[in-house]
């Protein structure tokens, strides 16, 4: 845990998630400022700034709740599609220096080119 992080503090329930799964290792929950309905971060428990300072078992969690709830967040608010991206480093985008991968619903015409989609 790091303190001032914003979502260690989720993960510790100090401050409130709408969680969508939970794993000995990982949580993903709702993001608060959804680019689309069912936007959904997955984030290791544990406080990781970088991709790279991931342990490799970790990372591989990570992926497999990404592949698990793709299907299961598209069925979820009926998108066709589905952009999923990690802003790895502040030149990047990434506001939350906790590594998060974006689970990003895309509908037929919305419009967002795949990656400013994830970036903002
Ligand atoms: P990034 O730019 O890749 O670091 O994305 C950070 C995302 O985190 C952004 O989409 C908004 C989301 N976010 C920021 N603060 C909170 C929070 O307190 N709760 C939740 N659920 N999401 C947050």
């Amino acid at each position: 845990m790091s303190e001032d992080c914003i979502f260690c503090a989720i993960v510790d329930g100090d401050i409130p998630g709408r969680i969508v799964r939970e794993t000995e290792t990982t949580l993903a929950f709702l993001d608060a400022n959804p680019l689309a309905p069912g936007h959904t971060l997955v984030i290791p428990k544990d406080h990781h700034a970088r991709l790279d300072d991931l342990p490799d078992d970790v990372a591989a969690d990570i992926f497999r709740d990404v592949h698990e709830l793709v299907s299961r967040v598209e069925d979820a608010v009926d998108a066709d599609a589905t952009t999923v991206g990690i802003n790895d480093g502040e030149a990047a985008g990434q506001e939350v220096p906790h590594v998060h991968a974006h689970i990003v619903p895309r509908f037929d015409g919305d419009g967002g080119h795949p990656i400013h989609a994830v970036a903002g």
